[in-house]
């Protein structure tokens, strides 16, 4: 057991818990250099395509403002800040590892990656949470350059509707210190018990009185967040001039179905994201055993 009964029903009261030093700075060193060789091109089969970088061309459509603190984009609802932001962004940047947004899939390609991916120290608290038999979904690095915009509120799990079920735990591990000020996670303690809350219904979901309960969580580099899918969560923008890199890793556990449409499928596809019914039992097994029919 990694962790203690009021842990496991602090994650299931709150929908998230935090762990606080993780990995040791020896691990977060040895992450932090395999990191640079992955979008520095050191990792000759790493595909250019997993590497989303900086693009201060793309202005998106003026926000709309929603409640005190947040302001909307359409349906999308995130908070206040970037918009203060615009010139720092669009000056060129001095560091290479700045110009990154976000990174797919470091642990296909990186063995390091791929061993914490299956280290006691995470998988522990995955299995206490979700049950013995684990599958990876997919990980990804929200590397929040320096003044980069808010990331909106969402649940992981509209993006991954085609589960069933609902109940996949995400583990996002800091590379760096997360502060107020650079971007560290929002969370709305409960909201996995809303259910399922899609794009178009956000806005109306997100009241005031619900925003009024979002709490920030700043943490230091090397702690961890364990969140359930249905979790809403965001992150504010970046106003300083430091990166602020999260770690993400998706699992689902092996006895969860994929039911996703041929276009649904196509379009995960093109993401780099494994998906069903082809390779159903292909996903990568991080730790107790195939059911039949399952991912
Ligand atoms: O770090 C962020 O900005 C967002 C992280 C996130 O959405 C996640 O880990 O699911």
């Amino acid at each position: 057991m990694a962790l203690s009964e009021a842990q496991n029903r602090l994650f299931f009261q709150n929908g998230y818990i935090v762990i606080k030093n993780l990995i040791t700075p020896d691990e977060l060193e040895t992450l932090r250099e395999h990191y640079a060789d992955l979008v520095l091109g050191r990792v000759p089969d790493f595909p250019e395509r997993h590497v989303s970088r900086h693009n201060p061309q793309q202005a998106p459509e003026p926000p709309t403002p929603h409640g005190s603190q947040h302001n909307r984009r359409g349906t999308q609802v995130y908070p206040k800040g970037e918009e203060n932001y615009e010139v720092q962004r669009s000056a060129p940047v001095k560091d290479a590892l700045d110009a990154v947004n976000k990174v797919n899939v470091p642990s296909r390609y990186d063995p390091v990656f791929d061993s914490f991916i299956r280290s006691p120290k995470i998988v522990d608290v995955v299995a206490d949470l979700m049950g013995p038999n684990i599958k990876l979904y997919y990980d990804q690095v929200f590397a929040k350059p320096p003044y980069a915009r808010a990331n909106r509120y969402h649940q992981d799990s509209v993006f991954w509707n085609f589960f069933a079920s609902n109940f996949q735990i995400s583990c996002q591990l800091l590379l760096d210190d997360s502060t107020i000020e650079n971007g560290c996670i929002r969370f709305i303690p409960g909201s996995h018990n809303f259910g399922l809350v899609n794009w178009a219904h956000l806005p109306y979901m997100l009241t005031e009185d619900v925003l009024a309960q979002e709490v920030s969580v700043p943490l230091s580099a090397g702690d961890a967040t364990f969140h359930h899918s249905l979790t809403l969560h965001c992150s504010g923008p970046n106003t300083t001039p430091s990166r602020r890199r999260g770690w993400s890793i998706h699992y689902v556990s092996a006895e969860t179905r994929y039911i996703g449409t041929p276009e649904e499928t196509e379009h995960m596809k093109q993401l780099g994201c494994l998906v069903g019914p082809e390779p159903v039992n292909g996903w990568p097994l991080i730790r107790g055993r195939e059911l039949p029919g399952c991912v």
